[in-house]
């Protein structure tokens, strides 16, 4: 028989790929991940985006496309639009009225689909300030949606460090913007979707709601849902979704095919239809008991992570946390969020330097980190290793010393031993 080529496994034809992959799995098992919009994605949904559906391409929509060739990729992206349409349409009495598209490559293409949807070069958009815990792309000045858009950007409290609504409706008032962002990436206190609602109303803007980082505790019920409130909602599928990196937008019928055309021909070409695959089979894990546990765990690995941090002297962002995240702010402990992050993580506890809002350190030397408790919830850990957590995490602020962090980083990878991570094979 003649030897096809391109049957090999990696190992072989890639020694070097392959073997960086593994050194990250073992990364990956041996560390306690603590970067709030990371996961693990299950063994499922890794072998379906690793699969063939990669080699096929499906512009268009289901029965609807330009390419032949597609009687099962119609299936699975229905499925996954179905699968979504049940677990998010829950608060609606006909789940079928919440429109879904799956095709935006990740969350900020469902961000910039919103936009091109809704607004016009030029016109005003609000979003929450990336300083004060918004995304690059509700607004950003150094994001495209901040040099086409007239952005205002709202902010935070300076005593409590909560959304300030008052100032979201004064803003709005004054500038009467044709969207507004209600999402974070580093805020660690439940969104009032109605409220926002209220003050969209009073100046006739579109509410988008982005719960890239909420959405697994919104599909739990451990979040308010947006879904009734907002016109339109976005989300990665990779964050406490649990799914393969993408993303998708919700939204109401009446905006449906402005969304879907926006996503294509507006913005994108083909589907990655293995990652519609992956995002099928995540919305399937996230009707589970498993799910539902994993994502009470991630809340209330968050709640006893602060109280435990917080009786060690650390100062968090607006007191503590109501969902997945905390902003240490790492000011009263003597050492900037950057030199704290880079010790942690040679102790083995990886987690990403961060503002706090009202920052008077620069964005690259700031003063805080953000650690969340997706991955760790996800490994089935919970209190006791929560208290050990905190316990590490104190020792690190007092000593940056070696030989501290690489003690500390053999007890974690004993630690980890016991907790086998989804997905990954050691
Ligand atoms: N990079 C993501 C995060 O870490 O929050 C947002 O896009």
């Amino acid at each position: 028989m003649k030897n096809a080529t391109g049957r090999s496994p990696l190992a072989e034809v890639d020694p070097e790929i392959a073997s960086l992959i593994k050194n990250e799995e073992r990364r990956e098992a041996e560390k306690i991940r603590l970067i709030a919009s990371e996961n693990y994605a299950s063994r499922a949904v890794l072998e379906a985006s690793g699969s063939c559906l990669t080699n096929k391409y499906s512009e268009g929509y289901p029965h609807k496309r330009y390419y032949e060739g597609q009687q099962y990729i119609d299936e699975v992206e229905e499925l996954a639009k179905s699968r979504l349409q049940a677990l998010f349409g829950k608060p609606l009495s006909d789940p079928k009225q919440l429109h879904v598209n799956v095709q935006p490559y990740s969350g900020s293409p469902a961000n910039l689909a919103v936009y091109l949807a809704f607004v016009k070069p030029g016109e005003p958009v609000m979003g929450l300030g990336l300083p004060a815990g918004g995304h690059l792309t509700h607004g950003h000045t150094v994001s495209i949606t901040g040099k086409f858009f007239q952005s205002i950007p709202y902010s935070v409290r300076r005593d409590d460090h909560r959304i300030d609504l008052d100032e979201v409706r004064k803003l709005a008032k004054e500038h009467r913007p044709k969207l507004i962002w209600c999402g974070t990436t580093a805020y660690p206190r439940t969104l009032d979707f109605p409220a926002f609602r209220s003050i969209a109303d009073e100046v006739g803007a579109i509410l988008a709601a982005d719960i890239a980082h909420i959405s697994g505790l919104v599909a739990a019920g451990l979040h308010p849902s947006p879904v009734g409130i907002a016109d339109v909602i976005t989300s990665t599928t990779h964050k406490t979704l649990r799914g393969p990196r993408g993303g998708m937008i919700l939204c109401k019928p009446e905006h449906a095919s402005v969304i879907d055309r926006a996503v294509f021909p507006g913005l994108q070409g083909g589907p990655h239809n293995h990652t519609t695959a992956g995002i099928a089979v995540a919305a399937k894990e996230a009707t589970t008991p498993d799910f539902a546990a994993y994502a009470k765990r991630i809340v209330d690995n968050a709640k006893t992570l602060a109280s435990e941090l917080l009786s060690r002297g650390f100062s968090l962002v607006t007191g503590g946390t109501d969902n997945h995240l905390l902003l240490v702010d790492m000011t009263p402990k003597g050492i900037g969020g950057k030199p704290y992050a880079q010790a942690l993580d040679r102790a083995g506890i990886v987690c990403n330097y961060n503002a706090i809002p009202f920052d008077p350190r620069k964005p690259m030397d700031p003063s805080g980190v953000r650690i969340g408790t997706p991955c760790v919830s996800s490994r089935g850990m919970g209190a006791d290793e929560m208290k050990r957590l905190a316990g590490f995490m104190e020792q690190v602020a007092s000593s940056q010393a070696p030989e501290v962090l690489d003690r500390i980083a053999a007890e974690v990878r004993e630690m980890c031993a016991g907790f086998p991570a989804p997905g990954l094979t050691v």
